[in-house]
């Protein structure tokens, strides 16, 4: 089904979602960002990971720069608002998200990429945030997640200096967790939203919704949250069922890779 910009199929237990302008570079318009956050506030149940990818040669140009009008700082400030409902749906929703990039993650498409879980580029992949150029800020969560994969450091000087980073460069630094050969960004992150939707889901719930919390507690309140958080996962059934089928000799062993 595509709407609005926006293809979406189950695949198994894998929601695979597409930006779908290739036209425009699957730029991001008022329209797209509302399906987007309609489509992860709806996922079907049956759904335990999302893969997100782009259309054609690029994964996202971000902001759609043809809707940036006169806006005076009310609308300005609702517009941002709007971008970081819809990306906290990406980051805090139900199942893990999967981003896999390619071409240019400029700008608001960095910002959504940032939104997601884990992040697998190919070689083709660049890094920009040409808002700095273009007169504007960051308003899609940007300042708040981009900071936290490569400091702040790294994100003054892409901003005050236009400078891209490639996709080795973009690996070395931590935009991503996985760098593939070109072509190949769409194959991995399916793979890993496999075995990312074989996993308990209380697990990956404390994942997405606890890890990013706790890493912002000061730390004796996040010793105690994870101690909760630990508490409520090990009761799970599915927990204990997957510790006694290890000790049964029934579940795979860590192995070196
Ligand atoms: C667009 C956009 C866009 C392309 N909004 N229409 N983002 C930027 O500043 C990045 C602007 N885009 C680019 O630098 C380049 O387009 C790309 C490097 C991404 C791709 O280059 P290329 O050569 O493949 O494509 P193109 O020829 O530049 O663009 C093809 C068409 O897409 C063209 O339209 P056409 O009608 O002439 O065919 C472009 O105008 C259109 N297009 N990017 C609108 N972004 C929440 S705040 C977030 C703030 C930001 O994200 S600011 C950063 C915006």
């Amino acid at each position: 089904m595509t709407q609005n910009g926006l293809h979406f199929e189950m695949r198994g237990a894998v929601a695979v979602v597409r930006l779908s302008r290739p036209a425009k570079r699957n730029a991001l318009g008022d329209a797209l960002i509302l399906a987007l956050r309609h489509l992860f506030e709806t996922l079907p149940s049956e759904a335990r990971a999302v893969v997100l990818h782009g259309e054609g040669d690029h994964f996202c140009a971000g902001l759609d720069l043809s809707e940036l009008k006169e806006r005076d700082a009310a609308q300005g400030l609702h517009h941002s608002r709007m971008w970081h409902a819809a990306l906290e749906q990406v980051q805090y929703g139900p199942v893990p998200v999967v981003a896999a990039l390619h071409g240019a993650v400029v700008g608001g498409g960095l910002e959504l990429a940032s939104a997601c879980h884990l992040r697998v580029a190919d070689d083709s992949t660049f890094y920009a945030l040409p808002e700095g150029s273009r007169g504007i800020f960051v308003g899609g969560g940007g300042s708040v997640r981009i900071p936290k994969l490569i400091g702040v450091a790294r994100m003054t000087d892409m901003m005050l200096t236009g400078r891209v980073y490639n996709a080795v460069d973009g690996e070395r630094i931590g935009l991503v967790q996985y760098l593939v050969p070109a072509g190949k960004a769409f194959d991995k992150a399916f793979e890993l939203a496999g075995r990312i939707a074989q996993n308990a889901p209380l697990t990956n719930y404390a994942l997405m919704h606890a890890l990013p919390r706790i890493a912002e507690q000061p730390a004796d309140q996040g010793f105690f949250t994870e101690a909760l958080m630990a508490a409520v996962a090990q009761s799970a059934p599915e927990a204990k069922s997957r510790v006694k089928a290890f000790l049964d000799g029934k579940a795979a062993k860590v192995k070196k890779d």
